[in-house]
């Protein structure tokens, strides 16, 4: 069970996350909260509002997590209910998406990948920065030439992306990365194009009260502010799938 404090603990080197969630069983966190509305619940956020002042701005920090996540966790336990699968992991019914009836699927594709998308964004983010080391480093260099090759595409990918949606850096499981830009709150778990390590929500809800209408400022700062500790653990876990 993860405790608050493993969060913590997790968000700051985030290779403990392999010794005590290796497929990121949001499940297990959820379970953790003993009122739950139902078996999902909203993750606490890593680290304080403003920790990623000045890039990203803690107003935007607050809303995004307290508002549009928690809508996600809560619309996800309403729609849930009655389908079969309200043990089964995020990831597993992502992965499922077909098999829940037809009338509740596209708002748990929309909810269940808001969570899972959102639950990994906290995550991929830090105060303190800094560029790709050991293994995933490695990756980067030898899919995009080097790091600026992979942020160059990755902001292409995310200013290419019309209206809301999100610009990856997914993994297959041999650790060659790709680019992959989704719609809404679609990930490549559905599809089983690849395993996201790093990912940019580009919904107007993650920049605009900062930056307006300017995507690409948003996606700049985005860069200074990766947690490439965390991101290498998700790329060791996929790899070893
Ligand atoms: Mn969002």
């Amino acid at each position: 069970m993860l405790t608050r404090r493993d969060m913590i603990r997790t968000s700051a080197t985030g290779a403990a996350i392999l010794l005590t969630a290796p497929n990121l069983s949001l499940v297990a966190q959820d379970k953790d909260k003993e009122k739950a509305a139902g078996p999902f619940t909203l993750p606490k956020l890593p680290y304080a509002f403003d920790a990623l002042e000045p890039h990203i701005d803690a107003k935007t920090m607050e809303i995004h997590h307290d508002k549009h996540h928690k809508t996600y966790v809560d619309n996800l336990n309403k729609f849930i209910v009655g389908t079969g699968m309200e043990t089964k992991t995020v990831e597993e019914i992502l992965a499922n998406l077909g098999k829940l009836p037809e009338k509740v699927r596209g708002p748990i594709r929309n909810n269940a990948g808001g969570h899972y998308n959102h639950t990994l964004f906290w995550q991929m983010m830090s105060a303190k920065g800094g560029a790709p080391t050991g293994a995933v480093a490695k990756a980067v260099d030898a899919s995009f030439t080097d790091a600026d090759g992979m942020f160059k595409a990755l902001r292409e990918a995310a200013l290419a992306r019309f209206g809301s949606g999100w610009a990856w850096v997914v993994s297959d499981r041999a650790g060659k990365l790709k680019i992959v830009s989704t719609p809404n709150q679609d990930n490549t778990l559905m599809d089983g194009t690849g395993t996201p390590i790093l990912g940019i929500d580009v919904w107007e809800h993650a920049y605009y009260l900062k930056f307006q209408n300017r995507r690409a400022e948003y996606i700049d700062s985005f860069f200074k502010v990766i947690n490439w500790d965390f991101v290498g653990s998700l790329y060791t876990a996929a790899v070893k799938v």
